[in-house]
């Protein structure tokens, strides 16, 4: 797989090529895209399109499951307001959020330095300006952007292999395809998933509380109307616990 450590020796009969006698340990894989080892998730949004949120959740609880690190990454700084990057600050406080714009090259140290020496990847829905920070960061790769008619540049993602950039001490995939994501987890262990959800997991009355229900018995729930945990990401996880739990209930009818 892309991001596999190897050992190899040289191929007696064939100079100048290698053999793989084996392939080490991995750190962690996923299918789709084929990767392994991945250090850090670089998940980006824009201010336009907009941002599909339940995504960012989802990418964010996969990078847990995966021992992934995430790094939000806000593209199109040109085009966002203050409110925009508050909002997305105060969602997601614990995660590393760095805010760039590929246009005119502005935060691009700053990313540098959180992605150096590491595999990364790259994602995020379509049109948030993947190929663009690719470019900006790798030179003369020149991806296209989507200044190019839409069927050529999916054509073009379909018949392209994984392909790993290496630059200076940067190490990162392209991950074509990675825009949608189903998770394979069961809905009882999704609140593990919401570190803002930590600190109050032991306060609500019932042992097995869901927290997806009105009422004082949940501590979750009373935080959200406290304003301590952030309304629309709590209204993000009852969505995707009952289609967890949907999915779960049909599996097992
Ligand atoms: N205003 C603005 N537009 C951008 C920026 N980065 C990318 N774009 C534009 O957004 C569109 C989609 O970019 P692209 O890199 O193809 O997105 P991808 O589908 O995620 O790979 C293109 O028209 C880019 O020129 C930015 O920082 N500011
Ligand atoms: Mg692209
Ligand atoms: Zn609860």
């Amino acid at each position: 797989m892309v991001g596999d450590y190897v050992d190899i020796e040289p191929n007696e009969y064939d100079s100048g090529k290698y053999i793989i006698n084996k392939v080490l340990p991995r750190k962690n894989s996923i299918p789709r895209p084929p990767l392994a080892n991945i250090d850090k998730l670089i998940i980006v949004i824009a201010p336009k399109p907009e941002p599909d949120l339940l995504l960012v959740d989802k990418l964010i609880i996969y990078c847990m499951i995966n021992n992934i690190e995430p790094i939000i990454v806000i593209n199109k700084s040109d085009l966002a307001d203050e409110k925009f990057l508050e909002s997305i600050k105060n969602q997601y406080y614990f995660e590393k959020i760095c805010v760039v714009c590929a246009k005119n090259g502005s935060g691009f140290d700053e990313l540098k330095s959180l992605i150096s020496s590491s595999f990364c990847a790259v994602c995020g829905q379509s049109a948030v300006g993947k190929s663009s920070i690719l470019n900006t960061l790798i030179p003369n790769i020149e991806l296209q952007t989507q200044g190019l008619s839409r069927k050529i540049d999916r054509g073009k993602h379909t018949t392209r292999v994984n392909e790993l950039y290496l630059y200076e001490d940067l190490m990162i995939a392209d991950t074509p395809g990675f825009s949608s994501l189903e998770l394979d987890i069961d809905f009882k262990e999704l609140a593990s998933f919401y570190p803002e959800f930590d600190e109050f997991l032991g306060d609500c009355k019932y042992l097995n509380c869901s927290h997806v229900k009105e009422g004082k018995d949940c501590a979750v729930v009373s935080e959200v109307e406290s304003g301590k945990i952030n309304k629309d990401r709590y209204q993000r996880y009852c969505d995707l616990y009952k289609n967890l739990k949907e999915k779960w209930d049909k599996k097992y009818d």
